[in-house]
């Protein structure tokens, strides 16, 4: 074969980035050496076409004034939180704290904030760190409804639900026996009952193996994961399923029936040289339905403290698929990523050390549990070569599939009837439609209302773990790069980058008209407000004071409150106005406090009134033309 100058760009770009990428991992070089798919060379092309495309880039640029059409939700990744992105602007507007502590709104300061986020006995966080990756939207007939989100943190297994009311974050949930909680997925219907046409189930991946129960005792043979269903409303755990492997990503089917997870360490190895030595892996399915009759029936156990029913999901337990609850459809090594069509038809689990794309038909993964099909694995309807690293995969509603190649540094657009085709035999079926090449190395992709049934086809975001050289150097720690590609046409066109902090993974985009944010809380849904400023003052019961005031702009409704050193204070502060956007802030100087009210707001914080002197209590956020002169002291007499 002669070599093109397109090919030798795309050779040397492999090249230097793979350097980077797989530094230390000397084992993957044998994936590398793998031959590009075919149409590798059409990324030359495709990058040409972006630049000649100059007029849909005006689409990320809003006129001052001018709303985005598209609200993103963003997993924070290290810092905890939800991030509200308006597109295709891609600006960020919002961020909703959960997992950890945050300064603007009193997150982990507030007596309400920590109820939510978890306390020890001593009153203080359980934890203040955490690592979210993946954030999921509730559903109504297979499209997001506006009612809620979940966001997962890895670190300590839990999982966050946000109210997409208030965007808040109103409960979080601890997985118990469960480490490095990863994939999350909302059901969209229920498998049995038909009236049920919305999320009433969460269902996440428990990625590291452990023994169970973890009581300290060593030995390797015992290590085992689990998977794990939270009930929508309560959160509450209803189920957990033991299992073979590992949990990764989660994927759930359109009819209630099926929930699914990629495993890439089916080898329950505990070195990366042990989980990459086996040529295939698994999705592993989940018969809901069945799962939840076996709950029923009482055949379960329970682990260490925990009295969540575990009911057994190992290969061994599960060979007759009439009785099955479990179903391993065996996946090319190390595969990351699992998602599901927006026809409802297929789950697409990517290799990532393989070069390939896998569609499992989810009709198929029925019958054989229905004992119709006799081998589990001809549910494989395709298995294709996209590039190297493939990892995630999005979706438009003209049935392409678009997959981001780590190791490529590339989006892959490609066509899932084509692959089907092409994997049945008929290789002239052209699979592939196009490439685009990101910077760097993308790891999430997410287009407009992808995995619903709305899936319209227009926006496509990508979550590139490398910005190297594409914004202002600003030291050592580099932003990563969320990029921004037009997928209305037949090619893909990159719109823009944005810089954004460390470390988003996984993120959802919907059209605005689904959420109807309230702007003004509702006092009577806070049980401790203050609803008239006369009923402030300070009340005392031996050394427990309880402190109730009240802001309207521009005061508090005392001008002074006096304590004794010792005291076990707690502050109720009520925000009566009610002009949208008329937040106060409530700082108190060297008791490490600070909070916001917003409009109709009540939130309350404990201290001990440690330290005697007088202490200007004061706004912090801008609310009047007299907000400096906001003020009231807290005045602790030694
Ligand atoms: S994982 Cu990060 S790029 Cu946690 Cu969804 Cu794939
Ligand atoms: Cu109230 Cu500033
Ligand atoms: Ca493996």
């Amino acid at each position: 074969k002669k070599t093109t100058a397109a090919d030798a760009r795309v050779a040397g770009r492999r090249q230097f980035l793979n350097t980077a990428a797989l530094v230390g991992i000397g084992g993957l070089a044998a994936c590398g050496d793998k031959p590009a798919s075919a149409g590798a060379a059409a990324s030359a092309s495709a990058s040409a076409s972006a630049a000649a495309h100059g007029g849909a880039a005006n689409a990320t640029h809003l006129k001052p004034g001018e709303l985005d059409t598209y609200y993103g939700l963003w997993s924070g990744g290290h810092t905890g939180d939800m991030r509200v992105l308006g597109l295709p602007s891609g600006r960020e507007i919002h961020r909703i704290p959960c997992f950890v502590p945050d300064a603007l709104v009193g997150w982990g300061i507030t007596n309400e904030s920590k109820k939510v986020m978890g306390t020890k006995p001593d009153g203080s966080l359980k934890y203040t760190v955490a690592d979210t990756h993946h954030t999921h939207a509730s559903y109504t007939d297979g499209n997001y409804d506006g009612r809620y989100a979940w966001i997962n943190d890895k670190i300590n297994a839990r999982i966050a639900r946000i109210r997409l009311d208030y965007f808040i974050c109103d409960k979080i949930t601890d997985l118990p026996n469960v480490q490095g909680f990863h994939g999350i997925f909302p059901d969209k219907r229920d498998p049995v009952d038909e009236k049920i046409n919305h999320t009433t189930r969460v269902f996440c991946g428990g990625e590291f193996a452990i023994p169970l129960p973890n009581t300290g005792t060593e030995d390797g043979s015992k290590y085992r994961a689990l998977f794990s269903c939270v009930d929508a409303e309560s959160m509450e755990v209803r189920w957990q399923v033991l299992i073979d492997g590992n949990c990764d990503l989660v994927a759930t089917s359109y009819d209630g029936k099926l929930a699914a997870t990629n495993q890439y360490n089916t080898e329950m190895g505990v070195h990366y040289e042990d989980m990459m030595s086996a040529e295939r892996d698994a999705c592993l399915f989940f018969n809901v339905a069945r799962v939840e009759a076996a709950v029923k029936a009482g055949k379960f156990k329970t682990i260490g403290d925990s009295k969540v029913p575990v009911v057994d999901g190992t290969q061994a337990a599960n060979k007759d698929p009439k009785t099955a609850l479990t179903a391993y459809v065996s996946v090319p090594k190390n595969p990351h990523g699992v998602n599901a069509s927006p026809d409802g038809k297929y789950f697409i689990c990517s290799g990532k050390l393989s070069p390939t794309g896998t569609v499992i038909e989810l009709s198929r993964v029925l019958d054989w549990f229905d004992g119709k099909l006799e081998k589990l694995d001809s549910a494989i309807v395709a298995e294709v070569e996209l590039g190297l690293g493939p990892l995630h995969t999005a979706f438009d509603d003209r049935g392409n599939a678009f997959t981001t190649l780590f190791l490529d540094s590339q989006v892959v657009k490609w066509n899932v009837d084509a692959a089907i085709k092409f994997h049945k035999g008929d290789k002239t079926a052209k699979y592939v439609i196009d490439r685009l090449d990101v910077q760097y190395q993308p790891g999430h992709l997410n287009a407009s209302h992808s995995e619903t049934k709305a899936a319209d086809g227009k926006y496509l975001a990508v979550g590139c773990k490398f910005s190297k050289d594409r914004f202002l150097p600003v030291g050592p720690l580099h932003p990563e790069n969320e990029q921004f590609i037009d997928i209305s046409g037949e090619k893909m066109v990159l719109l823009a980058d944005h810089p954004v902090r460390g470390e988003p993974h996984d993120f959802i985009i919907f059209k605005r008209e689904l959420v109807h944010p309230k702007q003004i809380y509702a006092l009577d849904d806070f049980p401790l407000a203050t609803k008239d400023p006369k009923d402030s003052g300070v009340v005392r019961n031996g050394k427990k004071v309880t402190v109730r005031m009240t802001s309207q702009a521009p005061a508090f409704s005392l001008r002074e409150f006096k304590l004794k050193k010792g005291d076990e204070v707690t502050l109720i502060l009520t925000n009566l106005d009610k002009v949208e956007d008329l937040t106060h802030g409530f700082a108190i100087p060297k008791y490490n406090v600070n909070f916001i009210v917003n409009p109709q707001e009540t939130a309350s914080v404990s201290f001990i009134a440690d330290k005697p002197g007088v202490f200007w209590c004061y706004c912090t956020h801008f609310c009047h033309a007299l907000h400096l002169e906001m003020r009231t002291r807290m005045i602790v007499e030694g």
